[in-house]
């Protein structure tokens, strides 16, 4: 068994008596109580899961394991020659709650070249589809056609006791994660780079070899790093995070809940946002004829946009209530790394302009802007301008949370979901009664 394996049963069998004695000792102490406009409104603010991976606090952003980004990118082992960690490192941090040793960032970057490969009837899937077919939907079917793969539906059938499926879970996870760069490069290679796919190097790291196989120079392999790190894990009520859980509670393997949570985050209003605010930068862009708008310019066309009945991509959240940590690392970044670039001048004077506008306007309660708003600037320096393949970035990050999410959830015994849901005459009989 890896040392990660291993870390992690030990893990999960001394958190095991937590979540039991809360369930046993605890189970009926409330936790909030769920107001008509939380029923109505998405169930926002509602406390009705749980996960250790990491916490999202409106205020100060997201912690993985209790550590800030910051302080996972400073304490993470290095890869040799860049400035990021190792993303296998990170799933072990993720994985286990424990920094790893370098020895141990090398064992799990091993143990995925072992799983990477990629079975040939996916691409023929891929191939058979037309190929003008959104990059995601590609994606997701990528994953699904993978499932016949799974090991959790084998040991499954063969009879399995509920204690013991977190073991398959993982086996699942961990070759899902080791193929999904490889799946997604080979989309981005077909359909944009006249379907010349570039075959893994197994020498690298996953970065390094997502780099490697997406035809882009260093840094851009620093730049996946950060990329899959930043999108990893946003507590579990966004709708990817969600879906992945809700769809695993039934016992959905790994496969199946991966592609449902990828057709999630899929949608404009999460992990779409990344492609939409560069389509809406291009349109400045285009009416601008190239020139960078000065910001009384800017500001028209955010109006513009809100006036319209759009939404302003890339700002706004349902948790934050101040500008996303992930959003200030890529500046940081950007700043570092192409301070002159354009599109990065029309991202800083959005920044600028956009915040006090949505203030003024007075219906988003968080003004500020989220992680899409400048993830898109830095894929676009570096090459990948085809906007629409930005989701499945974001989409690789995210199965690193969600399958050790999965992981843990099957570990820890959590049961299928089912909310209970009323009808609007019951809401309004309680409405009477107040
Ligand atoms: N531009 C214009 N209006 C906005 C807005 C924005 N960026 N953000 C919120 N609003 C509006 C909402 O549409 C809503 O309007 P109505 O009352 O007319 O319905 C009102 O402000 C209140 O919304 P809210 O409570 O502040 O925000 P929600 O929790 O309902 O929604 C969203 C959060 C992220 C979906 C929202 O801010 C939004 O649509 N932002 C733009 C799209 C975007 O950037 N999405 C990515 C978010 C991060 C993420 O998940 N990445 O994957």
């Amino acid at each position: 068994m890896s040392k990660l394996k291993e870390t992690l049963r030990e893990k999960i069998e001394a958190w095991r008596p937590r979540t039991t004695a809360l369930l046993k000792k605890h189970g009926d102490v409330k936790v909030g109580d769920v107001t008509i406009a939380q029923a109505i409104g998405g169930a926002r603010g509602v406390k009705c899961l749980v996960t250790d991976i990491s916490y999202l606090d409106p205020n100060e952003g997201i912690r993985f394991r209790g550590y800030t980004i910051p302080e996972t990118l400073e304490k993470l082992p290095k890869v040799p020659g860049g400035e990021m960690p190792y993303v296998e490192g990170f799933l072990y941090l993720l994985l286990t709650g424990d920094i790893p040793t370098k020895k141990d960032t090398e064992a799990v970057a091993e143990e995925f070249k072992t799983r990477s490969r990629v079975p040939q009837y996916v691409f023929d899937v891929l191939r058979a589809m037309p190929r003008d077919t959104h990059p995601m939907t590609m994606f997701s079917a990528g994953i699904l056609c993978m499932q016949r793969d799974s090991v959790f539906v084998k040991r499954y059938n063969e009879g399995l006791s509920k204690m013991d499926l977190w073991d398959p879970t993982y086996e699942d996870a961990m070759n899902l994660l080791a193929r999904l760069p490889t799946l997604g490069a080979y989309i981005f290679r077909m359909k944009y780079r006249a379907d010349t796919p570039i075959a893994p190097d197994f020498t690298l790291d996953m970065g390094g070899n997502f780099a490697h196989m997406m035809g882009i120079d260093k840094p851009y392999d620093d730049v996946a790093r950060l990329y899959f790190l930043l999108h990893s894990d946003h507590e579990s009520g966004n709708v990817s995070a969600h879906t992945g859980h809700l769809v695993a509670s039934a016992l959905s393997d790994p496969y199946y809940a991966a592609s449902a949570m990828i057709n999630g985050l899929a949608g404009p209003l999460h992990g779409l946002a990344n492609q939409e605010v560069l389509r809406w930068i291009q349109g400045v862009m285009d009416q601008m004829g190239g020139k960078v708008p000065s910001e009384e310019e800017m500001k028209k066309f955010v109006w513009d946009t809100l006036n319209s009945g759009q939404v302003i991509p890339g700002f706004g959240h349902a948790v934050l209530r101040k500008t996303d940590p992930r959003y200030m690392e890529q500046r940081n970044f950007c700043l570092k790394h192409l301070p002159d670039d354009p599109i990065f001048k029309y991202v800083d004077i959005l920044y600028k302009v956009t915040p006090p506008i949505l203030e003024e306007q007075g219906k988003a309660k968080n003004p500020w802007p989220n992680v899409d708003a400048q993830s898109g600037v830095i894929q676009w320096y570096y090459g990948l301008q085809e906007y629409d393949f930005y989701t499945v970035l974001f989409g690789i990050g995210r199965a690193l949370g969600v399958m050790c999410n999965i992981i843990w959830d099957r570990a820890l015994g959590y049961p299928i979901e089912r909310p209970k849901s009323v009808t609007t005459a019951m809401l309004e009989e309680v409405a009477a009664k107040k």
